[in-house]
């Protein structure tokens, strides 16, 4: 217990501002000022724990290098202060000036997955509507655009269909991709109170933290996941494993999938996957043994060259053995930023308001009648994506770009282009909580933003869980909430009428609600923060009267998707998605013989470090400089010992780093971590061509002394 002076006078929960697991955390106040935290005892999700970065959440608000003034390129090429209205006035006009040259389709916004859904919303209405920007995405399309994607097509809807209840009651968990132990943690907390002795199988090159405390871990060749799925499903089919009652009743394409998968023998498998033939038989036998089988999946699928197909595979094993609708079961794309799910619902980027498509008319004039906009403004098409949007610049057609919550110049894929593109851009605006982040010292213009714990709003979590964010801190300077920032560009370029109604977060939760009405993400239920607050959260959908849902319920309720065996396509069945597997990109040669995978590095580290890199406290958790996992062998081949230094190079670069040997990386790949910013350095530009996600996690390099 804390000394009687330093008793805390008053506590808010709010919800971590870091990943999507969404804990709870008690910020303890005094004086009106936070003093520390805890995490929430009695939430649903975290129950009392929280991960080194949710303890340590407050250190980086006090950071020196907060950006508390906007700041201006001056003349001279360097950035100085200068005040709000000054801030307001080149926005505007030079926004203006661009848009009136050479159209909508000559600016752009790249937004974020950690802000929440009311400053989304407000973004996205604000940029497409308002100011006549063409093209908007935001950083969820390095994250989780492979999983909007795949569900769309299976379940006709972005739909994760699970809640967390189902790491607890799975008697089989399979691990795509995934390295939850790391990036996951108190999901990963959530597993090992599993009470059913369940079989943990982790599909991951590496292993990883998660493939050390699984039952069996199958260190597959990179990006050969599609091929493994397609097998494991033909020998789930031929010993029976299928569940032709949960087939013919709720899907659609079986027959043909089941023809496509008959190909796909066991031997060919083991020689593309590296893994044995025993292996893939016996990881196909405990799925079909399994009574409540859940798939779960992250960026090792969804960064890849045929991602799409590959999370569409793990869909379909999930359909034919009917895993889905049930407790313990289910095909489920862990989500990564505290706010994904808002941003792939409520950021008006890729998908319209709500779900909804820019391609469908009715869709159209349904958002513009609840915004009371003229439907002829809103596009029939959802504008580039983030790697068009990148082309585009380089080609001369977008010329102006606003970019809000993320930080390309580190984090996009092949970032050496990013910093020549920034030559070809005639007005770069940066909205960070830092002046120091790579891309915000590139801008032109600096916006400076309150962050996590500096404004209220809600995110939704990995299983669709909706809680709120309060402000317990005052942002430092003159740095303002995004939502103000946004108000404050709509009043100067003139759009405030149309944002007349956007006064408050508070108020926008009510418009959500009203764009969510009729859709599968209806949340027309809840009556407001107050309602989530007291219900520890609420996961999507949750209509209907709200006087008739007792709190109780909503706390008790675990709203799995898919009970009914009802999807959300036209004809409610799920589909069965497939395509012939094809070649990675860039595979090694002589000249390039070895395979970079990237990915997290620590717990404590978050991507780009603006905000982890802050606590001393969590600096001490990780290695200081870049660092390359590299096998014993590959480290004997190439005379590299411990503690030395290698330069990593690939076709776009070179960087030098510490080096790591382990066996943990097979021989013939390295691992670098994301969080350094030499990394993306090497990474080749290529999209999975249907979600147009990177795929971050293979290309080509050699390694040499220093
Ligand atoms: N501490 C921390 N936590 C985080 C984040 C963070 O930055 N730091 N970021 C958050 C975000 S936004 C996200 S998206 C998530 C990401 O969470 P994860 O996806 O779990 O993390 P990664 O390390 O990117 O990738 C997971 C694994 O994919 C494996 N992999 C690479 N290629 C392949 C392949 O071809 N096949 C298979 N089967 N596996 C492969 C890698 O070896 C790696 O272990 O984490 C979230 N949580
Ligand atoms: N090589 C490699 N690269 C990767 C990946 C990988 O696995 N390998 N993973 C990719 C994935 S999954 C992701 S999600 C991306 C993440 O990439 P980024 O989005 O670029 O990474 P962050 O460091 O989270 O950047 C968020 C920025 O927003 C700022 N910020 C935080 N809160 C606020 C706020 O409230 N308002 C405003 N205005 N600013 C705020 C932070 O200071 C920071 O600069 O990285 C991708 N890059
Ligand atoms: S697991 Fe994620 S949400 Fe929970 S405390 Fe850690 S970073 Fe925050
Ligand atoms: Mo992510």
């Amino acid at each position: 217990m804390l000394p009687k002076a330093r008793q805390p006078e008053d506590t808010r929960p709010i919800i971590c501002g870091y990943c999507s697991t969404g804990c709870s955390l008690d910020v303890h106040l005094q004086e009106g000022l936070p003093v520390n935290l805890s995490a929430s005892p009695d939430f649903p999700v975290n129950a009392g724990m929280a991960c080194p970065k949710g303890w340590e959440a407050l250190t980086p608000l006090a950071a020196a290098d907060r950006a508390t003034t906007p700041l201006l390129r001056n003349e001279n090429g360097s950035l100085e202060p200068c005040d709000w209205e000054r801030a307001m006035v080149v926005f505007c006009g030079r926004m203006r000036e661009i848009v009136g040259r050479h159209g909508g389709g000559a600016a752009a916004w790249l937004g974020t997955g950690q802000i929440p859904s009311e400053e989304l919303a407000f973004l996205g209405a604000l940029a497409r509507f308002g100011l006549g920007f063409r093209h908007g995405d935001g950083n969820t399309r390095q994250c989780m655009a492979t999983a909007v994607s795949a569900y769309k097509e299976c379940f006709g809807f972005d739909a994760p269909p699970f809640t967390y209840g189902d790491f607890e009651e799975s008697d089989v968990l399979v691990f795509v991709g995934a390295n939850p132990c790391i990036a996951h943690p108190i999901m990963w907390q959530r597993v090992m109170r599993n009470p059913h002795s369940p079989d943990i199988l982790v599909i991951d090159p590496r292993h990883t933290e998660t493939a050390a405390a699984a039952t069996v871990h199958y260190p597959i060749s990179s990006k050969s996941d599609l091929i493994l799925l397609y097998t494991l499903a033909n020998l789930l089919i031929r010993m029976g494993a299928t569940d032709m009652d949960f087939i013919r009743a709720h899907t659609n394409g079986f027959d043909d999938f089941r023809n496509f998968v008959a190909h796909y023998d066991v031997v060919a498998a083991s020689e593309s996957t590296g893994l044995p033939i025993d292996a893939i038989e016996d990881l196909a036998r405990r799925i079909a043994r399994g009574k409540r089988v859940s798939f779960w999946w992250t960026m090792g699928v969804n960064q890849g060259h045929q991602s799409t197909r590959t999370a569409q595979a793990l869909i379909a094993l999930a359909l034919l053995t009917g895993n889905i609708g049930r407790p313990g079961t289910g095909a489920n794309s862990i989500t990564g930023q505290c706010n994904a799910m808002g941003s792939r619902l409520f950021s008006n980027t890729s998908s319209l308001f709500g779900g909804r498509d820019f391609g469908n008319a009715t869709h159209r004039s349904e958002v513009a009648s609840l915004l009371g906009i003229d439907a002829a403004i809103i596009p029939d098409s959802a504008g580039y994506a983030y790697d068009q949007i990148l082309d585009a610049i380089e080609a001369g057609e977008i010329r102006a770009l606003w970019i809000i919550a993320t930080n390309p110049a580190h984090s996009w894929i092949d970032s050496g282009r990013f910093a020549r593109l920034r030559e070809k851009l005639e007005f770069l605006v940066v909205q960070d909580m830092y002046a120091t982040t790579e891309t915000a010292l590139a801008a032109d213009l600096v916006l400076p933003a309150a962050g996590w714990g500096e404004k209220d709003g809600t995110f939704i979590n990995s299983e669709r869980r909706i809680a709120t964010v309060r402000q317990v801190s005052r942002a430092p300077g003159q740095a303002l909430s995004d939502f103000r920032i946004f108000q404050l560009i709509a009043a100067y370029s003139g759009c405030g009428a149309q944002f007349a109604r956007w006064t408050s977060p508070q108020a926008v939760f009510e418009i959500l609600k009203e764009l969510s009405a009729g859709c599968p993400c209806d949340i027309t239920g809840i009556g407001g923060y107050a309602h989530l607050d007291s219900s520890g959260g609420i996961q999507w959908p949750f209509s209907g009267d709200v006087t008739a849902v007792p709190t109780e319920i909503a706390i008790a309720t675990e709203r799995r998707l898919f009970e009914d065996g009802r999807f959300f396509t036209p004809d409610r069945l799920a589909r069965f998605v497939f395509e012939e597997p094809r070649k990675m990109p860039e595979p090694t040669d002589a000249d390039f013989p070895l395979l970079l995978l990237t990915g997290r590095g620590s717990s404590a580290q978050w991507h780009t470090n603006t905000r982890t890199g802050k606590s001393d406290v969590l600096r001490k958790l990780h290695p200081s400089r870049l660092y390359c996992e590299i096998h014993p062998d590959d480290a004997s081949s190439h005379r590299l010992n411990p503690g030395g230094r290698v330069v990593v190079e690939s076709r776009r670069g070179a960087v030098v780093a510490d080096v790591m040997v382990t066996a943990s990386i097979p021989a013939g790949h390295v691992f670098l971590p994301m969080h350094f910013p030499e990394t993306n350095k090497l990474t080749l530009t290529w999209v999975d061509p249907i979600s147009r996600q990177p795929g971050y996690k293979a290309c080509a390099v050699k390694l040499q002394a220093p």
